[in-house]
């Protein structure tokens, strides 16, 4: 904080630094407005911030999925070829709700696929970890535990979760799926995202994560972003890393099938500062692509396509997508092979748009779901 308890604060003045401290996964501040006990509206930067619907906590609700490091996971839950929707509320409840898509919609407004799974402050994921093409849910609880649970999808609900992992990522390490060694069966990556760059990878066995084993060790460090994609397409998912901040670099290191490669510099200047990245094949080539969401009065986003080894350069693929505040994702949502874009507004109205990829471009968002994402929820 940048002033004392008590102190008279004017506007324009600084009253903290962004940081990361306590059980959160990213930069933010928390801030809140009060008068006798009353939450006063918010506007930052011209932005309005909206408080957390838990009655008994005023704070601002600007530290939800946005501070979380997912650039991406596989979420075909039917396993119908098309990419679906999850939510995890979280809280005492820790409900599980999928929406599956149509084609051209989310269906299933109030279908709950779990009632159990994903407590605060875990990190939830998704992947095929039993490798029977249907996509399933995966929770990191993290902490001094670093307990890793599976439910497997049955195409319409997720079964009770499963330890598959007793020691894996720990504290506030961060997690991540893909097939690293191609088997078809999705593995897990774990980044200590500290000083040290370590990166940890278990294998799936259709039953189990086996343990740990280091892959990299220097790999992420420092809180930059990792982000799991097969770049160069030969079955075996890689590691993106995007420095983010001032220089934007963004590095690739390509899986082996037992370790990962010297990182590479792979694009110079992409998803800087707080821009918001994610990783896909939206030209449908079979090797995945980098995507930024600007996140601000822009609501750019860009692309930059793989070509086996870097990324070319970025292209604006869409000039109206997601707003401050919103929670981006990427998946094949109509299932012609091209990844397409999905934002969760994370508001009250909760709403979820959709931009389709044409191969070059992303077409206008669309409204694939009204109320879905809740403030507070994890959904991607
Ligand atoms: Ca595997
Ligand atoms: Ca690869
Ligand atoms: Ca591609
Ligand atoms: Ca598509």
């Amino acid at each position: 904080m940048s002033v004392a308890n008590g102190q008279y604060v004017t506007v324009g003045q600084e009253v903290g630094k962004v940081g990361s401290t306590g059980q959160s996964t990213g930069p933010h501040l928390h801030y809140e407005q009060e008068a006798d006990g009353v939450n006063q509206p918010i506007v930052i930067d011209g932005v309005a911030l909206r408080y957390s619907s838990t009655p008994a906590r005023h704070t601002s609700g600007n530290c939800g999925g946005g501070g979380l490091k997912l650039g991406g996971s596989p979420t075909d839950f039917s396993g119908d070829g098309k990419a679906d929707v999850v939510t995890f509320t979280h809280g005492a409840a820790a409900d599980v709700y999928a929406a599956t898509s149509t084609g051209s919609g989310f269906s299933g407004t109030t279908v709950k696929w779990n009632d159990y799974f994903a407590l605060s402050g875990e990190v939830p994921s998704s992947g095929d970890f039993d490798g029977d093409g249907k996509d399933d849910i995966v929770t990191f609880t993290r902490g001094s535990l670093a307990d890793v649970y599976v439910a497997l999808s049955s195409g319409s609900a997720f079964s009770g979760g499963v330890k598959w992992n007793d020691f894996f990522a720990v504290g506030g390490e961060v997690p991540a799926t893909g097939d690293f060694d191609g088997d078809g069966k999705d593995d897990i990556v774990t980044f200590t995202n500290d000083a040290n760059g370590d990166a940890f990878v278990a294998l799936s066995d259709g039953s189990e994560f086996g343990a740990g084993v280091k892959w990299h060790d220097f790999l992420a460090p420092n809180g930059e972003f990792p982000a799991v994609a097969d770049v160069n397409g030969d079955g075996k998912d890689d590691v993106v890393v995007f420095t983010q901040g001032t220089r934007g670099d963004v590095f690739v290191s390509l899986s082996t099938g037992s370790g990962f490669a010297p990182a590479t510099l792979a694009h110079e200047f992409f998803a800087p500062g707080a821009e918001q990245p994610r990783v896909g094949d939206v030209n449908g080539d079979g090797k995945d692509d980098i995507v930024t969401f600007t996140s601000n009065a822009d609501r750019d986003v860009y692309v930059a396509l793989s070509d086996g080894a870097k990324f070319g350069p970025g292209v604006k693929w869409n000039d109206s997508f997601t707003p401050a505040g919103e929670f981006p994702y990427v998946g094949d949502f109509d299932g012609d092979g091209k990844d397409d874009i999905v934002t969760f507004t994370k508001n009250a109205s909760a709403d979820v748009y959709v931009g389709l990829s044409t191969g070059s471009s992303f077409g206008a968002g669309a409204k694939w779901h009204d109320l879905f994402g809740l403030p507070g929820e994890t959904a991607f």
